[in-house]
């Protein structure tokens, strides 16, 4: 009797596990590098040169105030753990502003990902792309709960230059192109990237039917070099930047097609971001500025949300969101209990995507440019610390400092940053917020052996010193 009571609950317990897996939401969360605020239809660039952006907006939610850290690591640090880059200790690299291959500096594997609580929910996981977070072994994605990986460790600029070695602007192997912890090609032509991204994140999906899952697709263009597949090259007649970015709309239409092939769109949450503000080769209007600068077009990107019959549809806010908000916002949908043994920065979005008139949970958002706390924005405010305030609802590309006007609200913003720099430090002084920065124990590998042209001998073996740049 015992047992057979035993098997019962137990096979209740498993119905009852079955049935939640087969609610649980499933995340698609698709990101494009470097992209500029209006390079994508639903932001204002041209008709037709989007055109499954442009219908993710349509069916979804468009976030014009949405938030990321102007260059790549941070900015990714930001996404996986919702957290401002500078509490987990990627605002900056290890002796360059984002992460370099072989580097000794990576997301601290005790940090929690928005990948990580979602596999503690069951969720199959894959990131499919650029990551960014660290090169070394401990720093990759399967230390951050993700199950598979495919992509580069890196950006795609840090592959073969010309350029002597020298601090920065260092010689580089080919890139390596990863599965898991694997290098499958060494990467000079990188035509192929995005179809085959895209063809593995497909694959991925089609395997994980049946079970929730979080699919990340961390796309490597388009951050130069740019390059397209070859139904793509040539093909829009403006350029290669708009070749490549069709591309990435492609990707994202093959993703969307499957889903309702599937029957899976109305249980998948697909969102699309951009990783930073787009180079002046990008359309950042009406905001000033690009990547790597804390003016508005150097962090604030195109964000849209897509879930049908779950989000509203067809509508857009203004009010401040960031990336650190994706992982608040999943692990409520999926169940999962965001950590509470450490500070996280973002805030659940639901309300905002599903409820109009929906208030923005940051009543202030901090911009750092590298370790520098650069700017405070509150509602429509944003206030630089070099003490010009601007009115960001109506005059977006900051051409009017208005300090002068507002004393008050200069004061109500000085306020702001002072809490953010007792919590997070500013510069060279971290403050009692932020947490250790993970550090490869040694020694370093870098995935291809170095370039003979290097000024390195390729196979030397890489020794980590403490506080030291590799030599
Ligand atoms: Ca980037």
């Amino acid at each position: 009797m015992i047992s057979r009571r035993f098997a019962l609950e137990a096979a209740g317990a498993l119905a009852a596990s079955r049935l939640e897996a087969a609610t649980l939401p499933n995340f698609v969360l698709v990101t494009c590098d470097d992209l500029g605020y209006a390079d994508i239809e639903p932001f204002g660039a041209r008709p037709g040169c989007t055109p499954n952006l442009a219908r993710m907006a349509r069916e979804g939610v468009r976030f014009t105030s949405f938030y990321a850290a102007p260059v790549c690591s941070p900015s990714r640090a930001a996404l996986m753990t919702g957290c401002y880059p500078r509490r987990v200790g990627l605002d900056f690299g290890s002796w360059h502003a984002v992460l370099m291959p072989g580097d000794w500096h990576g997301l601290n594997p005790g940090e929690i990902t928005v990948a990580r609580l979602l596999k503690s929910r069951g969720y199959a996981t894959a990131c499919i792309g650029k990551w960014h977070l660290g090169d070394q072994p401990e720093f990759l994605p399967a230390r951050h709960g993700f199950d598979e990986y495919y992509g580069l460790p890196y950006s795609n600029d840090m592959r073969p230059s010309p350029k002597p070695a020298g601090a920065i602007e260092r010689p580089h192997p080919p890139l390596p192109l990863l599965r898991n912890d694997k290098v499958v090609r060494e990467v000079t032509d990188q035509g192929f990237l995005t179809s085959a991204y895209t063809e593995e994140a497909l694959r991925f999906l089609r395997r994980s039917r049946g079970k929730p899952f979080f699919l990340y697709l961390p796309h490597s263009m388009v951050h130069a070099p740019l390059a397209a597949g070859p139904r793509f090259l040539n093909k829009t007649g403006k350029g290669l930047f708009a070749d490549a970015l069709a591309e990435v709309d492609w990707s994202v239409g093959e993703i969307l097609s499957f889903l309702e092939r599937q029957g899976l769109a109305r249980n998948t949450l697909v969102i699309f971001l951009s990783d930073n503000g787009g180079t002046p080769r990008s359309n950042n209007a009406p905001l000033r500025g690009n990547k790597g600068s804390i003016w508005e077009g150097g962090v604030r990107v195109p964000a849209i949300f897509r879930w049908p019959g779950r989000i509203r549809e067809g509508k857009s806010t203004d009010e401040i969101a960031s990336n650190m908000d994706i992982l608040p916002t999943l692990a409520r949908l999926a169940g999962a209990e965001p950590p509470r043994d450490r500070k996280i920065d973002g805030h659940d979005l639901w309300d905002l995507l599903a409820q109009p008139g929906a208030k923005s949970g940051y009543d202030a958002f901090f911009y750092h440019q590298t370790t520098r706390l650069s700017a405070v924005r509150a509602g429509p405010w944003k206030l630089h610390t070099t003490g010009e305030l601007y009115d960001l609802a109506g005059d977006a590309g900051e051409s009017h400092n208005v300090a002068s006007e507002h004393p008050d609200v200069v004061t109500r913003l000085n306020r702001k940053l002072a809490e953010a720099r007792a919590d997070l430090g500013d510069g060279e002084q971290k403050g009692p917020g932020c947490r250790p920065v993970g550090k490869a124990k040694g020694p370093l590998r870098f995935w291809i052996p170095r370039h003979p042209d290097s000024g390195y001998p390729p196979h030397a073996p890489v020794k980590y010193v403490a506080g030291s740049p590799v030599s």
